[in-house]
């Protein structure tokens, strides 16, 4: 059988959630790291958008549908609950994250660092003023979603893939670290998670940081 094909850079936490599920089922891979819109992707996915997979004749973009690819194809632990009303929390979780989380965390907040679009290459403070509020209200809120241990059951499913990921990024900026470190529930579950040998396996190169921006570097202690 051909080996799968995950195709995106390793610091996007949407490839690092497929690399978890692969990573979970002990399934064989390879990685091409490359950035959205090369020609690799454009190939795949309709906006240019990482990750791409490839496996045989089989093509997909999207994490979700290669997440659920990857579950369904391969043996291994259950990425999403069996029972039905389990399954559609894990389903909940993983559409919050990437409906409500990702594009205030990662997408706005932790962008106006990294990728700043400033002249001088400064953090985007305007970008990130608008999101503290947001995040300030967020953090809680997600702080007593894994107050058991988990997003949903009392297992790593593919709702915690999705959240982990991002909580780690959270270790990058200085006001989201703060939060974390407010938020003991969100702490313990990151480094929970952090210590599970999937996620030891995969975690990425650090992200870009331009000389002169101030971010923490707490993510490269992981
Ligand atoms: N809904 C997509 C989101 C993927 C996504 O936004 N990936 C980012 C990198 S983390 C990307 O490719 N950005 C380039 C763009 O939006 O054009 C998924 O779950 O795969």
């Amino acid at each position: 059988m051909a080996k799968l094909e995950l195709i995106g850079a390793a610091q996007s936490n949407f490839v690092w959630t497929c690399r978890l599920a692969l990573a979970e089922k002990g399934v064989p891979y390879t990685l091409t790291s490359v950035m959205p819109h090369t020609p690799e992707v454009v190939a795949i996915h309709p906006f240019g958008k990482i990750p791409v997979m490839r496996l045989g004749d089989v093509t997909l973009a999207e994490s979700r549908a290669i997440c659920g690819y990857i579950d369904r194809e391969f043996d291994g632990p259950a990425l999403i609950l069996a029972d039905t009303a389990k399954a559609a929390e894990v389903e909940q979780w993983v559409s919050i994250v990437n409906t409500t989380i990702d594009p205030l965390w990662m997408r706005q907040y932790l962008a106006a660092y990294i990728f700043p679009g400033t002249p001088d290459g400064a953090p985007n403070r305007p970008v990130i003023e608008a999101a503290l509020p947001k995040m300030e209200k967020q953090f809680p809120v997600m702080d007593r979603a894994v107050a058991s241990g988990y997003l949903a059951g009392d297992t790593f499913t593919l709702a915690d893939m999705y959240f982990t990921p991002i909580l780690y990024y959270m270790r990058r900026g200085p006001e989201s670290a703060a939060m974390l470190e407010a938020n003991a529930n969100l702490k313990a579950y990151l480094e929970r998670n952090l210590a599970r040998s999937c996620v030891q396996a995969t975690v990425p190169p650090p992200l870009p940081g331009k000389a002169g921006v101030t971010i923490s570097d707490g993510a490269k202690a992981a």
